[in-house]
């Protein structure tokens, strides 16, 4: 944007602020870097969907003042306070007419950086390689991926622009691929930190999910109402799912992985539906027989009406993000307006219980654990000051604990018997609570960041070590001894967010998302 910004540089003045030219304002200011149609360029996506994050106020202040570590320069020298003003406005305004984002547009974003043959066959480094961490850096939108023995920052590099969900990562943990809320999704060497290939999926993506076979990606997007199937191997689309039903279209709320069922699992939005995509080869027996023609092989598939399908299981209410039991039988999902909760059978499709599960969760902040024989879920809320423990086989809350604030991630594992939750989204920002999984009780309620953001725990594979964000600008990850709760290491951060170790999610661990 400097180039451009300087080129305008002391002619903008003149320019108008009125209700219908702003647009003009758009064209010459920001079209170049965010795109004529809004839908971003080098620069991001400038939609009302996908600002959802940026308070207007502060749209206003990254159009006067730029944002730090990126291309975004201020233009409080070059614009009057009003056009700031109607230009900010103006981004949260939907446009009249969002354009095709298709097969035609998808492939056309498609690009192969470093083909996966060009890549060394051994690690080029001594630590294991499942021990890797990725972490997602909101504040300068970079990515680190971090050696879980060393605990030191192996590679750091740009990602695009507001990556968002878990990262997810290939069976062997080779790679890793992210999805950003515009819907550019990318895939990532583990071993060398090299870009590999990237797509533009969706106009505002949700998340993205990958086959426990490594063969495939299912990106589910908000805009256009779809969902892409794309080739792991390279990230080549494969196949756009309209999301529709009865009629209407939707949004979609998630998608994930059924590694038993070989099948995504997707929640709607606007449909009162699930939708379950078997994707094996032979996925027949997998869905009771009740599906379908499984015929066509991966490269005939290519374009719509391909290989995968859609099974549509019908629920009495729309879900908004759900959990797996651990045999992958049934999802518990909360409800929209975050009031309640359902389980829904994925054998026999239809809702078998009602949950309590009021003031709706974080999606993947759930975590699963055995106590007594029984296996129990827990997960903070979103709105409440507490966390629920709810029994997998009555489907009743178990236990209701008050926390210090509404929280935002929950993580356990399988070497530990507490589990960490963070009450971000209340005054005591800064706290992390402890839970002993064998009493249902907090025992501890630790600060490592007095007074700061404190948020979202990832243990290393061993579970030796639980790895903290704190979230601010000049944060940091924070690597607690998972015993003592002690301080062993802080590694500088901008603003990390989620961190992901390699086995935990390729193992599924019951205590991490998936
Ligand atoms: Fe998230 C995961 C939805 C706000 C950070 N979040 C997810 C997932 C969904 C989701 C669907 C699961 C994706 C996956 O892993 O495949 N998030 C939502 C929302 O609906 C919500 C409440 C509003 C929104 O803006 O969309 C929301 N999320 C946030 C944030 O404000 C957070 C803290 C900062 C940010 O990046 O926007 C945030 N979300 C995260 C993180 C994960 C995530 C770090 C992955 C958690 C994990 O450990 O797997």
């Amino acid at each position: 944007m400097k180039s451009l910004a300087a080129a305008l540089a002391m002619t903008l003045f003149a320019l108008p602020a009125a209700a219908g030219e702003v647009e003009t304002l758009y064209t010459e200011v920001c079209a170049a870097c965010h795109g004529a149609d809004r839908l971003g360029a080098i620069g991001p996506a400038l939609l009302p969907e996908n600002l959802g994050r940026l308070k207007p106020a502060e749209a206003e202040a990254v159009i006067a003042d730029g944002r730090a570590a990126s291309q975004m320069e201020g233009f409080r020298n070059r614009l009057s306070p009003e056009q700031i003003k109607a230009l900010a406005k103006y981004i949260y305004s939907p446009v009249p007419a969002l354009p095709d984002w298709n097969m035609a547009e998808i492939s056309a974003s498609h690009l192969v950086v470093n083909p996966v043959e060009t890549l060394p066959a051994k690690p080029p480094f001594a630590s294991d390689p499942l021990n890797l961490f990725t972490v997602v850096e909101g504040g300068d939108h970079h990515v680190s991926i971090v050696d879980g023995d060393r605990l030191e920052v192996l590679y750091r590099f740009p990602s695009r622009f507001a990556l968002h969900g878990g990262a997810k990562y290939s069976p062997d943990g080779r790679f890793v691929y992210f999805a950003s809320r515009d819907g550019w999704i990318s895939k990532v060497d583990m071993w060398t930190g090299k870009l590999i290939a990237e797509i533009r999926a969706g106009i505002n993506t949700r998340n993205v999910a990958v086959s426990d076979d490594g063969r495939f990606l299912m990106v589910g997007n908000v805009l256009p109402h779809s969902l892409v199937a794309l080739d792991a191997r390279d990230l080549k689309p494969m196949q756009v799912i309209p999301v529709r039903g009865d009629g209407k279209t939707s949004r979609v709320s998630a998608v994930y992985t059924a590694p038993p069922r070989h099948s995504f699992v997707v929640a709607l939005r606007d449909l009162e539906e699930i939708w379950e995509i078997p994707y094996a080869d032979d996925a027949g027996p997998v869905m009771n027989g009740l599906v379908h023609s499984r015929e066509k092989g991966l490269e005939e598939g290519i374009g719509t009406g391909g290989r995968f399908q859609a099974l549509r299981i019908r629920i009495p209410d729309f879900m908004d993000d759900f959990f797996f039991d651990p045999g992958y039988e049934r999802v518990m999902g909360a409800s929209r307006d975050g009031s309640k909760g359902m389980v829904v059978d994925l054998d026999i499709k239809r809702k078998v219980a009602d949950l309590d599960l009021s003031g709706m969760p974080h999606l993947g902040s759930g975590i699963v654990f055995k106590t007594d024989g029984k296996w129990l879920m827990a997960t903070p809320h979103l709105k409440d000051s507490a966390v629920s423990i709810i029994d997998m086989e009555s489907w009743k809350t178990v236990k209701r604990l008050t926390t210090l604030g509404p929280g935002f991630f929950m993580r356990g594992h399988e070497n530990t018997p507490y589990a960490w939750v963070d009450v971000s989204m209340g005054k005591e920002k800064d706290a992390l609570q402890i839970i002993d999984t064998r009493s249902l009780e907090i025992v501890r309620t630790i600060r490592p960041a007095p007074g700061r953001l404190t948020r979202h725990v990832e243990f290393s594979r061993d579970g030796r070590y639980a790895v903290v964000s704190l979230s601010e600008k000049d944060g940091a990850i924070l690597i607690l001894d998972a015993a003592t709760f002690a301080e062993i290491k802080r590694l500088p951060m901008s603003a990390p967010i989620g961190k992901y170790n390699v086995w935990n999610k390729i193992s599924y661990s019951s205590g991490t998302s998936h």
